[in-house]
């Protein structure tokens, strides 16, 4: 099988991807798409994304796209360890975790919202950081509430983790693109600190990655 992930270092989605493959040992090439010089709109890539957003998993000859739906099909293709649990409520649980990050917060940060908020709010660079860090804030505090509910044992789900730590733990990832402190969330920062001491979390983050260790070499 021949897996191809286009990603870029700073995509959060292309993030959670990562950890998803790595934690199921499938080894995969990366081909950066540089979201920050426009090259999701290159016609080749359009080709490849109509979205013109990242990731895009290409299995054999065939696209996958958004990163739920692409760690859903690594769990069926490869099934161990499993991302998702059988019991339909701890099922929908995990996913309904995840879906915090993907499907609510996330969304509201990435480069097309960001330039939206240039062009036709006139924001200026500060103005939309602010607004990044208010989205992340906010689903930072959401995922604390949800923790505080339900406690780590010592992941989400209890003993194995699932797709619900990928999104908490790309929650902080996000949160820490933008410097964020955490300590007003001590069970998310104690949950990313379990997850980020597994080197499939620790290798995904976009601090790790070669594009961003180009950009800012030690
Ligand atoms: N919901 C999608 C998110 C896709 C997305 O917005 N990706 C961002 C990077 S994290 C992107 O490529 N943005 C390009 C742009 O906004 O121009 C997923 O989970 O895969």
């Amino acid at each position: 099988m021949t897996l191809k992930l286009y990603g870029f270092w700073r995509s959060n989605a292309a993030f959670r991807v990562r950890v998803a493959l790595a934690l199921k040992a499938l080894p995969y090439e990366e081909i950066d798409i540089d979201l920050l010089s426009g090259d999701q709109f290159d016609s080749a890539y359009a080709e490849i994304n109509a979205g013109h957003v990242v990731p895009t998993l290409v299995h054999d000859d065939r696209q996958i796209f958004q990163s739920l739906a692409i760690i859903e099909y690594l769990d069926e293709i490869a099934p161990e360890p499993p991302l998702l649990p059988a019991e339909p409520f701890e099922r929908a649980y995990t996913r309904s975790l995840a879906m915090v990050l993907a499907a609510d917060v996330h969304p509201l940060t990435v480069p097309r919202v960001r330039q939206h908020l240039k062009d036709v709010l006139a924001a200026d660079s500060s103005g939309i950081e602010a607004w990044c860090r208010h989205w992340t804030a906010e689903g930072l505090a959401t995922y604390e509430r949800l923790l505080l509910r339900r406690p780590p044992a010592p992941f989400a789900l209890g003993e194995f983790i699932s797709v619900g730590d990928i999104g908490i733990a790309g929650q902080v990832a996000l949160a820490e693109v933008y410097h964020m402190d955490l300590s007003s969330y001590p069970q998310v920062e104690a949950l990313a600190k379990r997850c980020f001491a597994l080197s499939a979390f620790s290798d995904a983050h976009p601090f790790a990655q070669p594009g961003y260790r180009a950009k800012n070499p030690r």
